[in-house]
C-alpha cells in the first residue's frame, strides 16, 4: 500500500534540465570547450553538481585541480541562479501540480527528493512549495543519486516506512536510488523503459498511469 509518494524535481516536476544545460555549456565555454553538446547534458541528469562537472572536464584537455574544479562547480552554479531569476510556474511539467493535487485528494503525502542544493528555490520560484508536504534536497545529504539517501531523508520526513512509498523518476541514477532504497518506483521519459522501475509511463501527462492500481499495491 503506497503512503506516501516522493518526486524527483528536475525532469518530472519542473523542466529545468534546458538551464542546467545552458549553465554548464557557458562554464564549458570559459573553459575554451565548444563541443559540449545536449548528449552530454542528458549524462548529468540526476547526478551531482561535481559528478556532472567530470562530464565537462572530460572534453578538455587540462588537467585542474580539485579546488579549481570547486571553483568552477561554483561558477556554474551561479550561471544557473541567474538562470532560475526567470522561472515561473510555466516551467511546471504537464499536469504534474494537477497529479499532486489528485494524490493529496487520496490521502497520499507527497515529498520531493531531489539532489538539486536548489531545489527549495525551485519550488518556491514555481509556486509548488505548498503543495509539497515535505523537501528532501542536495541540501540534506552527503551522498547523491543513485544512493538512496535523498529519498530515505524524505520518506523519514513524511514519517513513512521506505516500503510505502513510490518514487517518480526520470533518470537512471533515481531509479537506482529508488531500487536502494526499497521503494516502489514510476519511470518517467528517458527512463520509461528501464527495468528496474515497477511502473512506466512517458511523462504525468499520460493517461495509462493508474494511480488507484498503484497506490493499492
Ligand atoms: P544543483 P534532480 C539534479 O536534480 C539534476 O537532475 C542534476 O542535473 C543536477 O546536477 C543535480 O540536481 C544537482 O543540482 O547543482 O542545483 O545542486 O533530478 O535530483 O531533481
Ligand atoms: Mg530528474
Amino acid at each position: 500500500m503506497i503512503k506516501g509518494v516522493i518526486f524527483d524535481l528536475d525532469g518530472v516536476l519542473v523542466s529545468t534540465d534546458k538551464l542546467h544545460y545552458l549553465a554548464w555549456k557557458r562554464l564549458a565555454q570559459d573553459l575554451g570547450i565548444t563541443d559540449f553538446t545536449e548528449q552530454d547534458n542528458a549524462r548529468q541528469r540526476g547526478v551531482s553538481r561535481m559528478a556532472s562537472l567530470q562530464v565537462v572536464l572530460e572534453k578538455s584537455n587540462h588537467s585542474y585541480t580539485d579546488q579549481e574544479k570547486i571553483d568552477f562547480a561554483e561558477r556554474k552554479n551561479q550561471y544557473y541562479v541567474e538562470l532560475l531569476e526567470s522561472l515561473t510556474e510555466k516551467a511546471i511539467l504537464p499536469n504534474a501540480a494537477e497529479t499532486i493535487v489528485l494524490l493529496r485528494k487520496k490521502n497520499i503525502q507527497i515529498a520531493v527528493g531531489s539532489v538539486s542544493k536548489n531545489a527549495p528555490a525551485i519550488l518556491q520560484r514555481t509556486g509548488l512549495l505548498p503543495l509539497i508536504d515535505k523537501v528532501g534536497c542536495g541540501l540534506d545529504i552527503i551522498r547523491s543519486k543513485p544512493d538512496p539517501e535523498v529519498f530515505l531523508i524524505a520518506a523519514k520526513k513524511l514519517g513513512q516506512n521506505p516500503k510505502n512509498c513510490l518514487v517518480v523518476e526520470d533518470s537512471e541514477a533515481g531509479i537506482q536510488a529508488a531500487k536502494a532504497a526499497e521503494m516502489k518506483s514510476l519511470a518517467l521519459g528517458p527512463e520509461k523503459e528501464n527495468p528496474l522501475a515497477d511502473y512506466h509511463a512517458v511523462s504525468l501527462a499520460d493517461p495509462s498511469i493508474n494511480w488507484d492500481m498503484i497506490i493499492a499495491s
